[in-house]
């Protein structure tokens, strides 16, 4: 077995033998002086395997792997790598639709981070074969791994997507209320029911378009009577502020009467006999562009380029895991009519294994590329937007492997609305979240309709969807064909304005959110974050998934059921309730609906202003805000529309004249409504 480490900046690249790296990230350092042991890392050949070993500690914390339906420290289970149509999927089932190799442990309050770049079905077990083992199991002969130093979780992080790459940067828009479903249509009533949602009050952003927009289901067409003006319709929406998504799959149907397919002819999947790989999805006999190639990238960006030119705003890739129903189709006309149910047909959504795709012009198979397919989907349609010229890029993708935060969002799939899988769909974004992937979000309201028993429409299970994604990056309603409406106009009045609540107050917090995916652009850090990334040090938050951090600046706390919870607020910093300013530490009862703490130190800029607690500094839009001693500065002159201060001041001063205030219980508010450079409290 031969070993080589290199090493730049706290990153360790290791290669063992002669990998297959499905994405060549260009990590280039220099020989390392440090041996595996160093990590206490060993790598043995087994067979037909390689195993990658390492002690785990007792009180050991492993964080990451991504979208795994488990709690947030992944202790005593065994994960595969493997991206699935994991639809309706439950609790603790694994594996769902996108996979991320890559770990972080926490022993003694210092993080250390891992990525195994690999494609194929690895199998990651956190001390359950063994109980003082970590064990990840790499059906290869080669591997490429990264070590990663911390010590803070962050500083792990921040070397990932040194190595992975920086999320980009989404436009402001892609933060608001979208709206979406299975399926809308035809086009006018797209528009009515945008007007009817803005003439209550919600504001909506953007409108998805899923599958039946399509002519037969053939990617980049219009069905013509659903959509019998795009041209119309896009000017329509855009007039009224509102972006339209597509949905866009990978299949194209075999159809020599269309164009984008025969334009892909040689570009598409193949077998290892060296014929087209002709499987099935939506449009019938369908092929699939082999993204792992240039050439078909290129082809591909070309027609989204197109596409977009009408005047498509963003693109949601789904099914490409990469899904197709060749084999399900063929186990239900041999089996179909027996008394039987087959469980875990999920598997054979996969491509068969005797497809293979070109990479690097060498011919592999496709199990031991299979999970970073998306990846080169994603970066194919990005390339798109940039050929159309495009500075606003969107894309949603439903799969994904390490990497695909520079290209896209994603989603929790086909969730479930019930009672259930509230807290597991917080687990599911925090875990994407502190896998490196920043712009995560769910399917608020649940995606399955009336398939399952312990699906509750009910509008308060509604509600607390909303509640628990008030500040999830991707903030989207979206439900199957067979589900309730999902728009908030259509609730009773009591729960409308109360969804209504939590939508206006997500747009007052989003100059903050998006300050936040400035930060996850420029370093990699996650928007919303599990506790225990911000206080790493502290034994109470390990295992406390149902609360989260958005930056470091704002705690949250959603009420999964009731009226009422257990809040902890993390000991070594001090806190205000956002609603009445009372000071709050420790394990306290929550004593609003929507439980916002703030942290000491923070300067938080609203939609109508600039909340202020304590001392701190942050870059927004350019401008330094600094908050120091009673004086709060402005690098450069600074429109402030009001001013939020969790304190109570004898006298406020802007720019030198002495202003009026209001004091609300423990708040103060300061109406100034024109530019600043400095604000000073005594
Ligand atoms: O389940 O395009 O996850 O969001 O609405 C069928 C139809 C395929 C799965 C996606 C879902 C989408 C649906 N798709």
């Amino acid at each position: 077995m031969k070993i080589e480490i290199e090493e730049r900046a706290g990153i360790y690249k290791v290669i063992v033998n002669d990998p297959l790296t499905p994405v060549d990230f260009g990590f280039k350092g220099v020989k390392s002086s440090k041996s595996l042991s160093d990590f206490s890392l060993s790598v043995s050949e087994e067979g037909d395997y390689l195993l990658i070993e390492k002690p785990l500690g007792l009180r050991e914390h492993v964080f990451g792997l991504g979208e795994k339906a488990v709690e947030l420290d992944r202790r005593r289970k065994r994960y595969v790598m493997w991206n699935l149509d994991a639809g309706a999927y439950q609790k603790f089932q694994d594996p769902l639709y996108v996979n991320i190799p890559f770990m972080i442990t926490l022993l003694d309050g210092k993080a250390t981070g891992y990525f195994i770049n690999s494609a194929s079905k690895l199998i990651f077990d956190i001390g359950f074969e063994d109980y003082a083992k970590i064990k990840i199991k790499v059906p290869e002969n080669g591997v490429e791994f990264y070590v990663f130093e911390g010590p803070s979780i962050e500083e792990v992080i921040e070397r990932d997507v040194e190595v992975t790459g920086k999320p980009f940067l989404p436009p402001e828009w892609a933060f608001g209320y979208m709206i979406s479903r299975y399926s809308y249509y035809p086009q006018d009533k797209i528009v009515e029911l945008v007007d009817l949602l803005q003439k209550e009050g919600i504001k909506v952003t953007s409108v998805f378009l899923d599958i039946d927009y399509m002519d037969s289901f053939k990617l980049f067409t219009w069905h013509k009577d659903r959509f019998y003006d795009p041209k119309k319709f896009i000017n329509e929406l855009h007039s009224r502020g509102v972006k339209i998504i597509t949905i866009v799959d990978h299949s194209v149907r075999v159809d020599q009467n269309y164009e984008v397919f025969s334009s892909g002819l040689g570009k598409y999947c193949e077998t290892d006999k060296g014929d087209l790989f002709v499987g099935k999805l939506w449009a019938g006999n369908c092929v699939y562009p082999d993204f792992f190639r240039e050439e078909t990238r290129e082809w591909w960006s070309n027609l989204v380029s197109e596409w977009l030119s009408q005047g498509i705003d963003g693109i949601w890739l789904d099914m490409n895991e990469p899904t197709d129903f060749s084999r399900i189709h063929c186990i239900n006309e041999v089996l179909g009519n027996l008394p039987v149910n087959f469980k875990n047909l999920t598997e054979y959504s996969a491509f068969p294994d005797n497809v293979v795709h070109k990479l690097r012009d060498k011919i592999i198979p496709h199990p031991k590329v299979r999970n970073a397919y998306p990846y080169y989907e994603a970066e194919a349609t990005f390339k798109g937007f940039e050929k159309a010229g495009r500075k606003d890029v969107f894309i949603l993708s439903r799969s994904g492997y390490s990497g695909i935060q520079k290209y896209a969002f994603v989603w929790t799939g086909d969730s479930t609305s019930s009672w259930d899988q509230l807290k597991l769909q917080i687990q599911l974004v925090l875990g994407l979240s502190i896998s490196g992937i920043p712009y995560v979000g769910i399917d608020i309201g649940g995606f399955q309709g009336r398939n399952l028993k312990e699906i509750d429409n009910s509008p308060e299970m509604l509600l607390k969807q909303f509640q628990i994604s008030l500040f999830f990056p991707f903030f989207r309603t979206h439900k199957a064909t067979d589900g309730i409406d999902t728009e908030p106009v259509f609730l009773p009045s009591f729960y409308k304005e109360k969804v209504k609540e939590v939508i206006n107050l997500r747009y007052r917090f989003l100059p903050y959110l998006y300050m936040l995916a400035v930060e996850a652009h420029e370093k990699g850090h996650p928007i919303v974050r599990p506790l225990i990334y911000e206080f790493q040090r502290d034994e109470d938050t390990y295992r406390i998934d149902d609360e989260y951090m958005v930056g470091k600046s704002l705690l949250y706390a959603p009420i999964l059921q009731g009226e009422k919870r257990k809040v902890y607020l993390p000991r070594e910093a001090q806190w205000v309730d956002f609603w009445d300013g009372e000071e709050v530490r420790g394990w306290v009862d929550s004593r609003h609906e929507l439980p916002i703490y703030i942290r000491r130190g923070s300067i938080i800029p609203l939609s109508d202003g600039l909340l202020v607690y304590g001392d701190g500094r942050v870059v927004y839009n350019d401008v330094v805000i600094q908050s120091e001693s009673g004086k709060i500065t402005f690098s450069k002159s600074f429109y402030l529309g009001s001013l939020l201060l969790y304190s109570l001041p004898r006298k406020i001063f802007v720019d030198g004249k002495e202003i009026g205030y209001k004091i609300n219980g423990k708040i103060t508010t300061v109406d100034i409504g024109s530019e600043v450079k400095e604000v000073k409290v005594v």
